[in-house]
């Protein structure tokens, strides 16, 4: 992994064509509009994230889903039990999502289901459109987009929450956008299925 800016590390090619293509297909036929999560645990949509998401049937390809759970282990030494669920998401034109951190708030319900979020993960399956950078403001940097290319960052120093890691997902000017993302807790994940696609 290289450090391309402070804290943000990326690997290109980490996945091929091939695999970028199957985690699309795999989700095609049932995406739902994205939701974000409030205090009390509710799912709602929200103008500030307006993409479209499943989560990935990792029943369906166990063999991609390891290679990607165990590359996110290994970097981050942190047991695979604190991944959350992978999630494909899909941003047609003009669809983003605004910047935020991805911490919760210590009040959030989902705080309880294995603690903070510590690390995001990002891994880009295509780079055929225009905009959807992936912008981190407080570093004034951009990740842009390439096909195959996983991105981590931690989102904590020395145990809080570290403030320069809110970022966005620019909006798409052009073509489609396709990420699949997941976060790592801080403990057990247990929650199994309740967090917002
Ligand atoms: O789509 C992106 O580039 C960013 C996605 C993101 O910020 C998130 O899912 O938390």
């Amino acid at each position: 992994m290289e450090e391309i800016s402070p804290n943000i590390y990326a690997k290109e090619y980490f996945l091929s064509v091939d695999e970028c293509q199957i985690l699309i297909n795999s989700v095609s036929e049932r995406l739902e509009p994205s939701t974000v999560s409030t205090m009390d645990g509710k799912k709602i949509l929200h103008r500030e994230r307006t993409s479209y998401g499943a989560y990935f049937e990792e029943k369906e390809f166990p063999k991609l889903a390891e290679k990607i759970r165990s590359f996110i282990s290994s970097f981050t030494k942190l047991p695979f039990e604190n991944q959350e669920k992978l999630t494909v998401l899909r941003y047609e034109k003009d669809q983003q999502f605004t910047t935020h951190h991805d911490c919760f708030s210590t009040e959030c319900k989902y705080i309880k289901y294995g603690g903070q979020r510590v690390v995001s993960v990002i891994i880009y399956l295509n780079q055929e459109f225009e905009g959807g950078e992936t912008r981190f403001p407080m570093f004034n940097f951009n990740v842009v987009p390439k096909t195959g290319m996983i991105v981590i960052w931690n989102n904590m120093i020395n145990g809080r929450v570290n403030s320069l890691m809110k970022h966005a997902g620019k909006p798409v000017k052009n073509g489609i956008k396709w990420i699949i993302t997941t976060w790592v807790r801080e403990n057990k994940f247990e929650k199994e299925n309740d967090r917002s696609v």
